[in-house]
């Protein structure tokens, strides 16, 4: 199985949709007894109901403006259906949540197109800590278990710990990692990993690069001279420039995603730490309101915990009993 196959992978393999239901569990403990809660001692969908649900969608960080369309919609199919049965709320909301997240095509990365790279060059950006870092240690064990040959970057020169960590990655999963020694420029790391990748016929090419804030001006301006570099190595890359977000941070992540992606040019989104979160409804916040499709989920610190983000799989997760 080459790249795209990997890419284009329809289904969640067993293991993946239990990692996945053990990863949401919290979210969906908290969900469901908030919903317990509104429905109680209730037998219709009414208004107060529908306004009740409404404050646990945006207490459960789905965020307001997708918690609107959601109960725009559910009113509707009340008013439609003129009775609606509390006991079906869970379904209803359900169907609404994937209608939802179905109509945002950019969503559906499965149709995305990847083109014809080779080295695919992958940049990672994000705030301090949110799991870049560990991103790519999972995302390069995956390509590789795909039949793919990786090379990572360690362009985050700003630790010496930084450094460490991603060679420790690529021992642990087995791939190249092209590092320079601490406080080196790390655009010169990016160009010094491009070159290596061409020479060496590598199928992906993963550059790590430090936490930095959206409104630190040098920084950023750090990040299109990294990309500037490797555009010259290899004109069109980086193919992706992949935006990690911390799922636990809820609404925080929605704005950082905001942010980041008017200062960079960024056009894919990781999501991880769903596991010990009740604040999962983030995704569905984010795949609804970003143009930038959500492709990565992290559900745990495990190698094998990154996937592939499956809108379809995700609510069914979320809506299991
Ligand atoms: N539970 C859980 N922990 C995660 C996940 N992804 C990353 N982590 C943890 O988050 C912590 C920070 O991860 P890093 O990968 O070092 O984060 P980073 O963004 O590279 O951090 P900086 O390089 O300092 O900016 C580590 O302890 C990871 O194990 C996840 O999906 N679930
Ligand atoms: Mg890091």
């Amino acid at each position: 199985m080459g790249l795209f196959d990997f890419f284009k992978k329809k289904d969640n393999t067993q293991q993946e949709q239990q990692a996945l239901d053990t990863g949401l569990e919290k979210t969906k403990d908290n969900f469901f007894s908030k919903i317990t809660k509104v429905i109680a001692g209730k037998s219709t969908v009414d208004d107060d109901v529908l306004d009740e649900l409404e404050e646990v969608l945006v207490t459960s960080d789905v965020g307001v403006s997708t918690t609107l369309k959601i109960i725009e919609r559910i009113q509707a199919r009340v008013a439609r259906d003129k009775y609606v049965g509390t006991s079906e709320l869970n379904t209803l909301l359900k169907d609404e949540i994937q209608q939802l997240l179905a109509e945002n095509n950019s969503n559906d990365f499965r149709n995305f197109e990847y083109g014809n790279h080779k080295p695919y060059v992958i940049m990672v950006v994000g705030v301090n800590g949110v799991g870049k870092t560990t991103t790519i240690g999972k995302l390069a064990h995956k390509l590789k278990q795909a039949g793919n040959q990786v090379v990572l970057g360690a362009a985050d020169t700003f630790r010496a710990a930084a450094v460490d960590q991603i060679k420790l990655w690529g021992e642990r999963v087995g791939v190249k990692v092209v590092a320079q020694a601490m406080g080196s420029d790390p655009a010169s790391v990016a160009y010094d990993t491009l070159r290596s990748a061409v020479a060496n016929g590598d199928d992906v090419a993963i550059i790590d690069t430090a936490g930095r804030l959206h409104n630190k001006v040098g920084l950023m301006n750090e990040l299109t001279k990294i990309k500037n570099v490797m555009e010259k190595v290899i004109p069109g890359a980086p193919h992706e420039i992949l935006l990690v977000l911390d799922a636990s941070t809820g609404q925080n992540a929605i704005e950082q995603c905001k942010q980041f992606t008017e200062a960079t040019a960024v056009n894919a989104l990781a999501l991880t730490k769903l596991d010990g979160t009740a604040k999962g409804g983030v995704v569905i916040g984010i795949s609804d309101q970003f143009k930038i499709p959500v492709k990565y989920i992290g559900v745990g610190e495990g190698v094998e915990h990154l996937q592939l983000f499956d809108r379809q799989a995700f609510v069914n997760s979320l809506f299991k009993e």
